[in-house]
């Protein structure tokens, strides 16, 4: 058998993102967005720690007591694992919909929602709604989507949205690699961890804890200590 390439898996990931450019999925910058995670990956062995087991397991309990839980989807997640996403949100009830920072947002968002259909599930795209205090793009949401939503899960995202959705009354969870970023910081629960990894055992968990009480869920979420899990996180990656 021919040995696999040490970095095989992480070949595979760029080779998603630059299909996903040329498809006009993923913006350019994905591409530098997707290095920075990169990056962070190797520094934290390109594995789950203990710690973002942690967040999964808080974040699959703050999902399943949401009364309308949404899964927001951007370029480079969907190039990434947009099969992985549609389980999870099967196992949530949970809607998905395209949100996008660069231009040209509204081909961009369709586009996404073509690949989403493609693998059999139907995301919302549309923009009739605002989330206020925010400048970007992103602030043109669905009404019946993220507008509506007491919980949002975000993944790869650039700062000023979780700040925003939080001041609109939501709670969000965002993926991101990166433990110092705004996001992480400012989100209710971050998984700090690649979604090719992430979205998966978010499903597994999940789909484990549906049968939890809800007084159980309830307790893992009040015991989750954001800032805390992100310093443990900070020094792994410090100390190799
Ligand atoms: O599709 P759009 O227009 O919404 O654009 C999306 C990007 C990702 C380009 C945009 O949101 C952006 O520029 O993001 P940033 O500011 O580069 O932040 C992305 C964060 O995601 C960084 O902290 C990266 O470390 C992290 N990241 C990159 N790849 C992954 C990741 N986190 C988890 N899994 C990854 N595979």
């Amino acid at each position: 058998m021919i040995p696999k390439h040490p970095r095989a898996k992480s070949l595979e990931q760029r080779h998603l993102i630059e299909k996903g450019v040329s498809k006009g999925i993923v913006t350019p910058t994905g591409m530098i967005a997707h290095g920075r995670g990169e990056a962070f990956d190797y520094l934290l062995g390109e594995k789950t720690s203990v710690e973002a087991e942690k967040q999964i397991e808080a974040a699959a309990s703050m999902l399943l007591l949401a009364k309308k839980p949404i899964i927001s989807v951007n370029g480079n997640v969907t190039v990434l694992c947009a099969k992985e996403i549609i389980k999870l949100a099967k196992v949530l009830g949970a809607k998905i919909e395209a949100n996008v920072f660069y231009k040209p947002i509204a081909k961009r968002k369709k586009l996404i929602a073509k690949e989403f259909a493609k693998q059999g599930m139907q995301i919302l795209h549309n923009s009739n709604a605002k989330i206020p205090g925010l400048n970007s793009e992103r602030k043109n949401v669905s009404r019946e989507g993220i507008y509506s939503a007491d919980v949002v899960l975000i993944m790869l995202e650039d700062g000023d949205r979780t700040e925003a959705l939080r001041k609109a009354g939501k709670k969000v969870i965002a993926v991101d690699l990166n433990p110092l970023s705004r996001t992480a910081k400012k989100a209710n629960i971050a998984i700090i961890d690649n979604v090719v990894r992430a979205v998966p055992l978010l499903t597994k968990k999940s789909q484990k804890y549906k049968k939890k009480p809800k007084k159980w869920l309830t307790g893992k979420v009040k015991k989750f200590r954001n800032k805390k899990i992100l310093r443990k996180i900070e020094l792994r990656i410090r100390k190799g």
